[in-house]
């Protein structure tokens, strides 16, 4: 039986800290093969531009292509894409897009500035990014929905141009992706992908411009060519596998709970689907579930070997205990399906997005809710928030002296300019002082 193997803990045993530093621990890939390969690359695009991109595209992805840009998809293409998809699914991305825009225009920060009474000027500006560069990984892992998520807020923002990278593998494009990248404004798509679209980025080709930040998921070569990249241009964080927590009274369908973790363990192999419970009889219960709704789904392959390897059941004392263990875990998605979730609220200190209530899917949130699905993963909820808005506007501070501010702060910064003995910075401010 699949499922016997998922993990039975219980926070009350005397050895639950060790056990629970194996359920979390993760090896996060790193690999000095592929840093040496990423790096060739990323030196040979660097030098050589378009024609470098288009030899790798052409091993990698086993594509044609000629030494014009033709990675370069135009916009009618994605209109194309658009008009060819069922219009269902037209629709809910649609929906879901409206309700993205609908949420991520509330995180826009406006600029601000405030008067002294000697008439001095201070505040703070808001700009958008000029160019942003979005990797959406190609084939199976390729999903309209993360397109969504990752080019609405840059839109929201006021980036100026937003670029896109697919790879095509054997000519291959999803029309989905095509679709999602159409209604959320995306302003240039390229049909390439790893560690060379990365560079392409980065540093500019002959055809493809050079954006000032780089966001999106991709496999290891994409992840360590973001991290060699970082500093030339900002990156978002580099996700690991997805995860779900969920916090239940034991008072929710067991199926539904069931559904709820594997909709995270199909993911893939290494993502994490955690439940805590007080009612040990529901534990049971749920993982009956489990093992009944596993043998429907078409990835139950990947699924199970999720819940066997890093799976958990665990009873807990109280829902307060479970908030405790949860902070702890600092979950990318935290469920509490509970009576009454919201007075727990409060208590929840990490967690990249909480879904309260027995009603509240985390899948709604990966779609259509509205909050952005690119979140936090494996505890960094501890110190990072999800992708919004903000990751795509800067701010510049300013300052505008009135002469009387002039000489009263001019007093002060040359006192202590010189004790740090600048005497230019001293001499510079003192000009400016009335004598
Ligand atoms: N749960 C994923 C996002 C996603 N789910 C995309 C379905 N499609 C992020 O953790
Ligand atoms: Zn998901």
């Amino acid at each position: 039986m699949i499922t016997d193997s998922i993990r039975r803990l219980n926070a009350a045993d005397r050895d639950f800290d060790a056990q629970l530093e194996q359920l979390l621990a993760w090896e996060s890939v790193a690999d000095n093969q592929v840093e040496a390969t990423v790096a060739e690359i990323l030196q040979q695009v660097r030098e050589r531009g378009d024609a470098a991109v288009i030899e790798y595209t052409n091993r990698f992805d086993r594509r044609q292509l000629g030494s014009g840009g033709d990675f370069c998809l135009p916009q009618a293409d994605l209109a194309a894409a658009l008009e060819r998809i069922p219009v269902a699914e037209r629709e809910a991305l649609e929906q879901a897009a409206e309700r993205v825009r609908d949420y991520h225009r509330r995180q826009l920060q406006e600029s601000w500035r405030y008067t002294e009474a000697d008439g001095t000027v201070l505040g703070q500006q808001i700009t958008p990014m000029e160019r942003v560069g979005i990797y959406v990984p190609g084939g199976k892992a390729s999903y309209p929905s993360s397109v969504l998520m990752n080019a609405i807020p840059a839109k929201v923002a006021g980036v100026d141009c937003v670029s896109m990278v697919v790879p095509a593998p054997d000519d291959q494009l999803n029309d989905l992706v095509l679709a999602a990248a159409a209604i959320a404004g995306v302003d240039q798509l390229y049909t390439i992908g790893g560690a060379q679209a990365v560079a392409a980025l980065a540093y500019g080709t002959e055809s493809i411009g050079k954006v000032d930040k780089i966001v999106g998921p991709g496999n290891i070569f994409v992840a360590a060519a973001k991290r060699a990249v970082f500093g030339r241009v900002a990156i978002d964080m580099i996700a690991g596998p997805s995860e779900i927590l969920v916090i239940c009274d034991g008072k929710t369908d067991p199926d539904w709970i069931a559904m709820d973790l594997l909709s995270q363990a199909e993911h893939d192999q290494q993502a994490q689907s955690i439940l805590l419970s007080p009612d040990a009889d529901f534990l049971s219960a749920v993982q009956n579930s489990l093992q009944k709704l596993l043998a429907e789904l078409p990835r139950r392959d990947i699924a199970a070997q999720s819940l066997a390897d890093r799976g958990a059941l665990i009873r807990v004392a109280s829902i307060d205990e479970a908030i405790a263990l949860s902070n702890r875990i600092a979950p990318e998605h935290l469920e509490v399906s509970v009576e009454d979730p919201e007075q727990y609220l409060p208590q929840i200190r990490h967690a990249g997005a909480i879904f309260l209530g027995r009603y509240t899917a985390e899948a709604l949130g990966d779609y259509c809710a509205g909050p952005n699905h690119v979140l936090p993963t494996s505890g960094t909820a501890r110190f990072s928030s999800p992708l919004g808005v903000y990751d795509f506007q800067k701010r510049s501070s300013i300052i505008y002296c009135s002469p009387e501010g002039a000489d009263k702060l001019g007093r002060v910064a040359s006192t202590l300019a010189r004790g740090e003995g600048l005497e230019a910075h001293a001499r510079s401010a003192e000009y400016r002082v009335e004598d």
